[in-house]
């Protein structure tokens, strides 16, 4: 048995006010953390710091203020190069989330593509890293192959190697899977990748919340993820990408503030990373970002990331003890369960739990293509963070027999 963790979670829940609240009179049990994560204080403090005290444009305004917010804003970008690991501030696009980070990559490398090139992503991927490809090959006449997943849920090391060839152009795969938890060996994917000449793009919207991320020891090409999910506000998300491919790249949007110098006839584009960051960006959502990592680096993303594997441990331990429950994904996993009750669907369990207090998700959890290879219609779906008990696992195993009362199952 692995030793237990020394854990402070209940001064870590003071950090959290919505914590606080009761939902249908009993206390919140947000066990949705995957979807979106709780925001601690020094978040929501340093988003009110700035509307009250330095609120400006940033990049274009000679002034206290907008010098205040331009540094601020930078600074942040400053934090997530060093927290992942890149080697710079210019390796490190902002944009609005992960799915805007994977869109930009499949727009901007449409140059770099021609009639029958391939691209290859996996059975398990969100809609965000999967529309996004199929609709460029569409557009572009390009062959887009899946990696098939084992009954495990793990990717099949054969189907790898099978559709990774000398054709590929692009290889897309998630790091942690948001329904069945799988985390996948992207270092790996990326060397078979770059040994056939294609580029490694890895969706870290799961990985990055939770475990030590190194781009370069993954030695990935791009890596997207969301601010909203590493306790962070909505509306900020990054693109990090290798510098000579960012450089090389087309811009996605064009507009004030990534531009150099315009002329009648021609555009010079600005440097990296603002020629990808055009017209007035989410500031204060990018220096909240910012706030939201000094509070994970303050507690340690590896104890972090083995808090979480605790935490879902124990929630597979009680879930496997009740009859008639399916649970998807392999054993070692990121921080979700996703599971199906014989008999109820999962919408039913989600809306019986919440009489109870206790939030997860139930749907397809945007990846219908993987609920079609798993056979369901939809899962329910609990996720976990710092901020969880085991209590809190209780009160949800507790739910879980009242939903099977209600259904006589
Ligand atoms: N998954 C979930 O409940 P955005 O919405 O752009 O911030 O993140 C998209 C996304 C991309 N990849 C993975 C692996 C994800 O899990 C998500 C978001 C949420 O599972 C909302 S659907």
């Amino acid at each position: 048995m692995p030793k237990k963790l020394t854990w402070d979670v209940e001064s870590i829940r003071k950090d959290f006010p919505i914590l606080q609240r009761k939902v249908h009179n009993k206390p919140l049990v947000y066990l949705d953390s995957a979807s979106t994560s709780q925001k601690p204080k020094q978040v929501i403090e340093a988003i009110d710091y700035y509307y009250r005290n330095y609120n400006a444009n940033i990049h274009r305004s000679i002034h206290t203020l907008g010098e205040e917010a331009t540094e601020k804003y930078e600074e942040a970008h400053d934090k997530v190069a060093e927290f992942i690991n890149a080697d710079s501030y210019q390796n490190i696009v902002f944009t609005k989330n992960t799915t805007e980070a994977i869109n930009l990559l499949a727009y901007s490398l449409t140059a770099k593509l021609k009639k029958g090139d391939e691209i290859v992503i996996s059975e398990m991927e969100h809609h965000s890293n999967f529309v996004p490809w199929q609709q460029l090959a569409k557009q572009r006449d390009l062959k887009l192959k899946f990696i098939k997943i084992s009954k495990e849920g793990l990717l099949d090391a054969g189907s790898i190697n099978k559709n990774i060839t000398k054709k590929t152009k692009i290889v897309s795969i998630t790091h942690v899977s948001n329904v069945l938890g799988t985390i996948n060996p992207v270092k790996d994917i990326a060397k078979i990748a770059h040994e056939n000449g294609a580029l490694m793009v890895a969706d870290g919207a799961q990985s990055v919340p939770h475990m030590p991320v190194d781009v370069k020891h993954l030695d990935v090409d791009f890596y997207a993820f969301s601010g909203h999910k590493m306790l962070g506000p909505t509306g900020i998300g990054v693109l990090y990408g290798k510098r000579k491919l960012l450089e090389e790249m087309q811009p996605f949007l064009y507009g004030g503030e990534m531009i150099r110098e315009v002329k009648f006839d021609d555009t010079k584009f600005n440097d990296l990373p603002w020629k990808f960051e055009a017209g007035t960006m989410n500031i204060v959502e990018g220096i909240g970002l910012g706030a939201a990592i000094d509070y994970l680096n303050n507690i340690g993303m590896e104890q972090i990331q083995k808090r979480d594997t605790e935490l879902v441990d124990y929630a597979m331990k009680k879930l496997k003890e009740i009859k008639d429950i399916t649970i998807y994904g392999p054993e070692e996993r990121g921080a979700v369960v996703s599971f199906n009750i014989k008999g109820v669907h999962a919408h039913d369990v989600s809306q019986i739990l919440d009489s109870e207090g206790v939030a997860i998700r139930a749907g397809h959890h945007c990846c219908m293509p993987l609920m079609s290879v798993l056979g369901v219609p939809a899962t329910a779906r609990a996720s976990f963070y710092l901020y969880n008990t085991e209590g809190e696992i209780d009160v949800l195993i507790n739910g879980i027999h009242k939903v099977k009362k209600v259904f006589g199952v």
